[in-house]
């Protein structure tokens, strides 16, 4: 988060009340000049109090304690405070809009956009808001699955349960760990509800109708054509979803038998993942060809990490021998165990940056080795989601992370560095205009990078054996691809279905549990196996309604990536079917991509997109051509069946 605009609930520009600000004579117009200063003023603001608030809040998701929380609230609350009046000040300039230079004019609308939790004025409701926030965020990262008679380390976290998962197989066992995920988030129903209701009023303080509208309102176009412009792109790729569900949820009642299903949806606890985002881990139940191609990079990944842990305990054994030891004490094997955590998620890392880097990028800083969070702490809970961080403005950019040895994770990391990389490029802009062209862009950077992650180059950098060409492994490897990019479309899009629901008063208190799994129904066909009442608060299993992320943006993304991988491969002269496209070490894509990311969103997002794309649209036809040769597939597969839900 602070990731600004990013996973930033919390995000928050430091901008310190209206007293210093320039002032007119109370009967005096403003003029440009005014509005010009006052935005040279603010963004000097923004740039003095961001570190302090980035610290606090860093400190709050890496060591989650009664202190930490406090202080993040404070911190938020000052920073929510300051904004406020911030924006208030600003509206003397609203009568003279349409002279206001385009610059200033912009940093003024986005000052109002600036962070997606509004504050109510009223400084006791304020105060509450940022306690709120930092009590769910924390309530998620420390949540634990205890079994009865559990206690201390035999209860579960979120990457323990989440492990039961993705090793496919045991019903009963992923049930168990699905469940108690879910009733972890019960007890934030309450503060939720209140939480909803304060940001509302912020929002709603700022003239925008709930807080709904206003996240809508961060794509430079009005909110209601924004909506219309989110269902567009979802009608786009909802055939190929279809097929994809069908297909999939025949393979599951195969193996399943009738548990295999619910009605004609897909059991909510099956698909390898806590909230069915991303199926990727189903792949080897699913593979269309069986043993046609090594896809699996977990095996290297995990042989890497093995070779770390080698080498950890033969420093250690050194060690114990000055002490006439030949043996290592449990404790010292833990903690080569820990070492080699810590070096294999540095190696991986390091692979996701010389990506960049072959781009023309830059190398990361030294800071960024030194403070970033690679891997869980085991002496204290930390938000253990994934998150890339800019503490400064000038180059202190981190990941936080608990990366394990796997392909998901390597996946993450190269999302993240996506984030760390549009910092980095855009850090010369002034504060306000220090973010994506929209939120989708900045999730959809490092996205775009891992479409170029192609068995030959996977296979160059050792992590897979040589690549087989034949138009079996090709379907392998789309699906594959398929069941994490396709089968998230429709969840990336009903989060805020949902949130936009409670935030307009659609969707009640009374019904918060039953309007998720109705939409869950509808956008995924998507059911839980067990009866959900409103005692649960599923919506809160999932890190970004209690950490107040607008998810719409990985929506987005996820159609954006294949556009803008398209064009990079373009840019870099790519010939023949853009999934066998790689455009690892070509300088020339590199130039244009990190051209786009010095722009942020000093410019409206249509203009930076055309400078790439060609186009001012955000278009789903790249993701359809991609999966072009999987469709057809999917579609003779699937011939017979009785499809959708
Ligand atoms: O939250 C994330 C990133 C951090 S911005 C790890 N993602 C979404 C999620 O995990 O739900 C990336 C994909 C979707
Ligand atoms: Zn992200």
């Amino acid at each position: 988060m602070l990731k600004r605009a990013l996973l930033a609930s919390s995000v928050v520009l430091a901008l310190s009340s209206c007293q210093s600000m320039p002032t007119t004579k109370a009967d005096d117009k403003p003029t440009s000049a005014d509005a010009d200063q006052f935005v040279t003023e603010l963004n000097a603001k923004v740039r003095k109090g961001y570190a302090e608030q980035a610290s606090a809040q860093w400190l709050s998701v890496t060591n989650i304690n009664s202190d930490s929380q406090l202080v993040a609230a404070k911190v938020n609350e000052r920073a929510l405070g300051d904004l406020k009046s911030s924006i208030e000040a600003s509206t003397k300039f609203d009568a003279i809009k349409p002279a206001l230079k385009p610059d200033t004019a912009r940093t003024l609308h986005l000052l109002k956009l600036s962070t997606s939790m509004p504050a109510p004025k009223d400084p006791a409701k304020l105060g509450r808001l940022t306690e709120l926030a930092t009590k769910l965020e924390g309530a998620y990262g420390s949540g634990k699955y205890c079994r009865a008679g559990e206690t201390g380390n035999q209860c579960r976290d979120l990457g323990k349960l989440s492990e039961v998962l993705a090793e496919h197989g045991d019903y009963d066992a992923q049930l168990d760990a699905w469940t108690g995920w879910h009733n972890v988030a019960r007890d934030m129903r309450g503060d939720y509800q209140e939480f909803a209701g304060l940001v509302n009023e912020g929002a709603k303080e700022l003239g925008f109708a709930d807080a709904g509208e206003m996240w809508r309102s961060g794509y430079d176009m009005s909110p209601a054509d924004f909506e219309v412009e989110a269902d567009r792109l979802w009608d786009q790729v909802k055939p190929l979803y279809e097929q994809l569900h069908c297909y999939v949820r025949q393979e599951l009642t195969e193996k399943y038998g009738e548990k295999g299903s619910v009605g004609p949806m897909i059991p909510a606890h099956l698909t390898g993942n806590m909230w069915a985002q991303q199926w990727g881990n189903l792949f080897d139940q699913v593979e269309p060809y069986p043993g046609v191609s090594s896809l699996n990079i977990n095996a290297a990944l995990e042989a890497q990490r093995e070779a770390e842990f080698a080498k950890a305990k033969a420093e250690a054994l050194a060690n114990a021998s000055k002490q006439q030891r030949s043996e290592l004490t449990p404790e010292e094997l833990v903690e080569a165990g820990r070492a080699a955590d810590l070096a294999n998620a540095k190696l991986m890392t390091r692979r996701a940056e010389d990506f960049y880097v072959s781009l023309g990028m830059p190398q990361l800083p030294a800071s960024f080795w030194d403070k970033a969070q690679f891997t869980q702490p085991r002496d204290r809970d930390v938000v253990c989601h994934a998150s890339a961080w800019d503490m400064n403005y000038q180059g202190d950019v981190r990941i936080k992370m608990c990366i394990t040895p796997t392909e998901d994770e390597l996946s993450t990391i190269y999302h993240e560095l996506g984030h760390v990389y549009y910092y980095l490029a855009y850090n010369a802009l002034p504060p306000l205009f220090q973010s994506g062209a929209h939120d989708g862009f900045h999730e959809a950077i490092g996205d775009t990078v891992v479409l170029s992650l192609t068995p030959k180059y996977l296979n160059s950098v050792g992590l897979v054996g040589t690549p087989v060409q034949s138009k079996e492994a090709i379907i392998n490897e789309q699906m594959k691809l398929a069941l994490d990019k396709v089968a998230f479309l429709p969840f990336g899009k009903l989060i805020d279905q949902w949130r936009w629901g409670v935030f307009s008063g659609r969707i009640q208190p009374g019904e918060y549990n039953k309007a998720w799994w109705d939409l869950k129904a509808k956008y995924q066909g998507v059911a839980p196996a067990v009866t959900r009442t409103e005692q649960d608060f599923d919506p809160g299993a999932k890190y970004h309604v209690p950490g107040n992320t607008p998810y719409t943006r990985y929506f987005l993304a996820h159609i954006l990536q294949f556009q803008f991988h398209k064009a990079l491969c373009d840019s870099a002269g790519h010939q023949g079917p853009l999934h066998e496209c790689s455009i690892y070490g070509n300088k020339e894509a590199g130039k244009r991509y990190w051209a786009m990311l010095q722009k942020g969103q000093s410019q409206n997002w249509q203009a930076t997109m055309k400078e790439l794309t060609g186009t001012e649209q955000m278009d789903a036809s790249a993701i359809i051509d991609y999966f072009a040769p999987l469709m057809g597939w999917l579609q003779e597969k699937n011939k017979g069946q009785q499809c959708g839900w």
